[in-house]
């Protein structure tokens, strides 16, 4: 069950330019379904813990203030290799390198605001989603 499933956040960019409804049209036409849904802002120390993976890295400090900055929308979603699948219809983390049709081309701003995260690895999903989701708000299909 668990390989089936990705986490996936709307980032504040995407929200606050009203994309919300554009953005979960095209991943559920792609065929994954939503089988957790919230919106919800992260804190400082939030977004510090979800990316702590890159602390070290010089653009840390504007990753984490501006995932932090506003709104996001967070989904659990469910499809056959939905890791792997999901990665390839998010497109690269640099939109001028994204392919055409992919949510970062179609949405992101730039590299730093690309509109869109999605778990790289099966661990990954499991626990990005226990960071947004109890096990009452995630779904069985
Ligand atoms: P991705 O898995 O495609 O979301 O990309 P990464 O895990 O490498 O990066 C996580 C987030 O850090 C990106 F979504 C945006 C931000 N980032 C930058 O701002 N600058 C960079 O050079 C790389 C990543």
């Amino acid at each position: 069950m668990a390989t089936n499933r990705t986490l996936t956040m709307i980032k504040p960019n995407a929200v606050r330019d009203g994309l919300v409804g554009s953005i979960l049209n095209e991943i559920t036409k792609a065929g994954f379904k939503i089988v957790a849904l919230k919106m919800t802002q992260l804190t400082v120390d939030n977004a510090k813990q979800f990316y702590s993976v890159h602390k070290d890295r010089p653009f840390f400090e504007d990753l984490f203030t501006f995932m932090s900055s506003g709104p996001i929308v967070a989904a659990i979603l469910e499809k056959e290799n939905a890791v792997e699948d999901f990665r390839v219809l998010l497109g690269s983390t640099d939109p001028n390198e994204a392919k055409e049709g992919t949510l970062r081309k179609l949405f992101a701003e730039s590299k730093s605001r690309n509109a869109v995260h999605g778990s790289d690895s099966n661990d990954n999903a499991r626990i990005e989603s226990g960071f947004h989701f109890s096990r009452r708000e995630q779904f069985s299909s």
